[in-house]
């Protein structure tokens, strides 16, 4: 009992390091945790629970080591195995390419910080649940694969030998988000960067800067600040538009502003960014920002007041050229986008869970507008009230983070969702969410359509109501029916809103060839995007696509041999980068939209 009172009064109290999320980390003073680190694989979760399965105080995160002869010690971190981080576990071993349990990691390192300055650890994402030690003390968990986290640890780290150790889940769960059921590979792992970020005592944790809601001429948002004693005067500057203001935080060290502009905007062939400064009594940090509108009117897309059409693509999150693998770096992200952009797209879908921050930053600095998610993703637990926070927590981690990147036009919340009441209100409050934490972007969701006819497909989701713009998800040619279809299909929304076909594609295996009604022929995908292309242009309310997918993916539901292998075969191009036929007839689509 005495054990039991003492751990729940350890969770809750460590857990008080839990901090709020330090954004724009690229441009504050860190060091880098990454690299190889010890590893404990735990398929029985022996490191945490005792033999009565109670939480076992003396777990692996005390990195306990024999003292005298009478100690019985049966785990070791040094002399196992190692894994790179970042980086998934699947593809780094082959002992753990199915493996869905838990790892514990360990990293040593010796830290010397400035005398009142903070330290605080950052992770850009953990799948699926973490939970974090240092010097065996517990710092708090975290849950949510695609989004970052940090503690304060700045009361338990040591100048030398500090032990960081993660216990690492990523089992699949009924109430989780995603849920058990997904089409991509549950790599886990430590799959993001991990890092000490230093700050002075009160430092400038997070601000939101953009242009206001429809006005190309008023920057306005919020700075705010971490610490003690946080009635300061504040600094904004933007040196190339001759800007300076100053700001006075309240007691909560946040302040709002706004003010005059007249920036060269945003767009994705002028995808320009200005130095943005921020400065308080102790602090300073500085930002690359882009300055765009967003709206609607009718179903019109309106980027910088004039009407879009997106064309895009969707990309999940894995690293080109490694046989199926997380992407996690800078490289992966240039050359991911980079194919995007030689398809001739101006926009991307980043699927289906919010990927990492190179991405987002990438797509600032190449013009690539991006429609971000979070993984509510088909048969989520709706009415589970820890599913619905959970869901929150990922979708607000989301927001702050990227809330700066002028790339992202569209926060999305869910795909491929099965209607009922109780969806829909889980859904309306993710909205509300995100309306609150960012007034600025478009909100959509990929949704299904339905038959009212056999030649007429209806989008009219209830939820529609509630977003900006309808994400819409079809497989005609495909799951359903033969191309041809597509030749006499008419399209009708009850909605006055722009739509985006989310998805729609078909699976070819590279350099398999045949005629256009053999499936898993390249000739065959090839004609799914002749005819989808046809019908979808002719659509008037349809103001861009994401079509299913740049590249090939790994997924365990695709078990067919020889073609599949485990690998969702929809990609324009496989994992190494050939292009499949299909290709060239988006991209001759897509030349031509830039031209008209
Ligand atoms: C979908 C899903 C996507 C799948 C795709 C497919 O509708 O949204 O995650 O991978 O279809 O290939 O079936």
């Amino acid at each position: 009992m005495f054990k039991k009172i003492l751990i729940l009064f350890l969770t809750f109290y460590c857990g008080l390091n839990f901090a709020q999320l330090i954004t724009n980390v690229d441009n504050r003073k860190t060091t880098s945790l990454n690299g190889e680190w010890n590893i404990i694989i735990d398929p029985y979760e022996n490191g945490y629970y005792d033999y009565r399965y109670m939480p076992n105080e003396n777990g692996y995160f005390k990195n306990f080591k024999q003292k005298d002869k009478s100690q019985l010690v049966e785990y070791s971190f040094e002399g196992n195995e190692k894994l790179n981080v970042p980086g998934d576990w699947n593809s780094q071993k082959d002992q753990l390419f199915w493996y869905e349990g838990t790892i514990w990691y360990k990293k040593s390192f010796d830290y010397k910080k400035n005398d009142n300055n903070r330290v605080f650890v950052y992770f850009g994402a953990v799948n699926y649940e973490a939970k974090v030690y240092l010097n065996g003390g517990y710092l708090g968990e975290h849950t949510g694969g695609f989004t970052p986290f940090n503690f304060d640890v700045t009361d338990l780290l040591k100048a030398t030998d500090n032990f960081l150790i993660l216990k690492v889940d990523n089992k699949r769960l009924r109430e989780g988000v995603p849920t058990l059921n997904t089409d991509w590979f549950n790599y886990g792992g430590i799959t993001r960067r991990v890092m000490l970020i230093e700050t002075p005592s009160v430092f400038i944790n997070d601000s939101f800067i953009q242009l206001e809601k429809g006005n190309k001429n008023k920057i306005a948002g919020w700075i705010k600040l971490n610490g003690s004693d946080k009635n300061e005067s504040v600094e904004i500057k933007i040196p190339e538009l001759n800007i300076t203001h100053s700001y006075k935080t309240n007691n909560e060290g946040y302040v709002s502003f706004s003010f005059d502009a007249d920036p060269e905007l945003w767009s994705p062939e002028n995808p320009k960014l200005y130095k943005v400064v921020l400065k308080s009594n102790s602090d300073e940090l500085s930002d690359k920002i882009g300055f765009r509108t967003i709206e609607t009117k009718g179903t019109d897309i309106l980027l910088n007041g004039k009407p879009i059409y997106l064309r895009g693509i969707s990309i999940h999150e894995e690293a080109p050229y490694l046989d199926g693998a997380r992407a996690f770096n800078k490289d992966h992200a240039r050359t991911l986008l980079t194919w995007a952009k030689d398809l001739g797209c101006n926009f991307v879908r980043l699927a289906h869970y919010p990927h990492n921050e190179f991405m987002t930053r990438t797509a600032d600095e190449m013009g690539l507008l991006v429609w971000s998610e979070i993984p509510v993703y088909w048969t989520i637990l709706w009415e589970n009230e820890a599913t619905l926070n959970n869901a929150k927590t990922q979708l607000s981690e989301m927001i702050t983070r990227d809330k700066n990147r002028a790339s992202i036009i569209l926060w999305s919340m869910a795909n491929e969702t099965p209607l009922s009441d109780a969806r829909l209100s889980f859904l309306k409050k993710l909205v509300d969410q995100a309306r609150t934490l960012d007034p600025t972007r478009l909100i959509t969701a990929a949704m299904e359509r339905h038959y009212i006819n056999e030649n007429t497909q209806m989008i009219d989701d209830a939820f529609g109501e509630y977003v900006d713009v309808l994400g819409c998800n079809e497989y005609v040619g495909w799951y359903d029916g033969l191309p041809s279809k597509c030749e006499t299909m008419k399209w009708e929304t009850t909605y006055n809103k722009p739509v985006i076909i989310s998805e729609f594609g078909g699976g070819a295996l590279f350099g398999n060839h045949g005629d256009k009604l053999t499936r898993w022929t390249e000739e065959y995908q090839e004609d799914v995007y002749i005819k989808n292309i046809d019908m979808l242009k002719k659509v008037p309310f349809i103001k861009g696509m994401t079509p299913w997918i740049l590249k090939d993916f790994r997924s365990p539901r695709r078990p067919l041999p020889v073609i599949q292998n485990f690998w969702n075969r929809k990609g324009l191009m496989d994992d190494d980068g050939n292009k499949k036929e299909a290709y060239y007839i988006l991209k001759d689509f897509y030349e031509g939209k830039a031209n008209e």
